[in-house]
């Protein structure tokens, strides 16, 4: 498949020349990628990626008020406490109110953030009806794609940089491009089947706030529903051999004109190479 896909791709730059994506979808503006000096997360484009930033604002408010109030505690006690000022020390080892604080406290904390953080898990982890499903099969050293109810199947490699212009992409977007793109339309339900053909592999999107390892013998789920037209890059999350750093995902979501158009275009280049096959699911004991 990887073979027939680079011949086909290789065909398709010869007789499209320069600045035209392969796929045939373009202007569309780079909105999931790493930024120069960003320390923050990526802007997020789900609703999914909102409610992770939300609870991470959280998390970083409650354990900054956390953080001051003990060296607060200890900077009092170093002072209050010290041989000059004290010089005899009580030597009670026991106060129940105190312990009673300590250990209610902490609970009350978890109780409350978990109030918070179970319903994102939740919100992650319950896949819903899907509108397009894609299964995504990660392999020593590209991803493999397939649109199960289309009968699509391609492979997605990462481009040289000298090919990422004749691609469409910018020259900072090398490691992250790939040949063919995951094409999804705006706001409907995209559900990713995660698997692994040899190793472990991860797929992942940051602006989506999706990731799923993708473990061989076994089908994961994650869904996501893009809000932003846009180009969306990740890259395999878990370590998977030599060139891990080499097989990266190119998510572009267009709106729905663009997506049947680009069907009708990826069912005439892909369709031939495989026939949809009923996946073999093993159940997890
Ligand atoms: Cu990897």
């Amino acid at each position: 498949m990887r073979f027939l896909t680079s011949l086909s791709s290789a065909a398709f730059t010869l007789m499209a020349g320069a600045a035209v994506a392969q796929d045939g979808i373009e202007g569309l503006a780079s909105l999931g990628k790493p930024e120069p000096r960003g320390i923050g997360f990526q802007a997020p484009a789900t609703e999914l990626m909102r409610d992770i930033i939300f609870l991470d604002n959280l998390l970083l408010v409650i354990i900054t008020i956390i953080s001051l109030f003990v060296t607060a505690l200890l900077a009092y006690a170093c002072w209050r406490f010290a041989q000059s000022r004290n010089a005899n020390p009580a030597s009670f080892t026991h106060n129940s109110v105190i312990e009673v604080t300590w250990t209610v406290v902490p609970v009350l904390i978890l109780v409350f953030i978990g109030a918070f953080s179970l319903p994102v898990l939740f919100k992650q982890q319950e896949i819903p009806e899907a509108d397009i499903t894609i299964k995504a099969t990660g392999y020593q050293w590209y991803w493999g794609y397939e649109y199960v109810d289309e009968g699509v199947a391609f492979d997605s490699i990462m481009l040289k940089k000298e090919e990422l212009a004749d691609f469409g992409y910018a020259p900072d977007e090398y490691l992250l491009a790939t040949d063919t793109s995951v094409v999804v339309p705006v706001g409907k339900t995209i559900v990713m089947q995660i698997t692994g053909a040899d190793v472990i592999h991860a797929w992942t999107i940051p602006a989506f706030g999706v990731k799923q390892d993708g473990v061989p013998g076994r089908i994961a789920e994650l869904w996501f529903a893009a809000e932003k037209e846009g180009v969306f890059f990740g890259q395999c999350s878990e370590l998977c051999g030599k060139d891990h750093a080499y097989m990266p995902i190119t998510v572009k979501v267009v709106s729905q004109e663009q997506y049947d158009a680009w069907m009708v275009r990826a069912k005439e280049e892909f369709a031939a190479v495989d026939a949809p096959v009923d996946p073999i699911v093993l159940a997890s004991n």
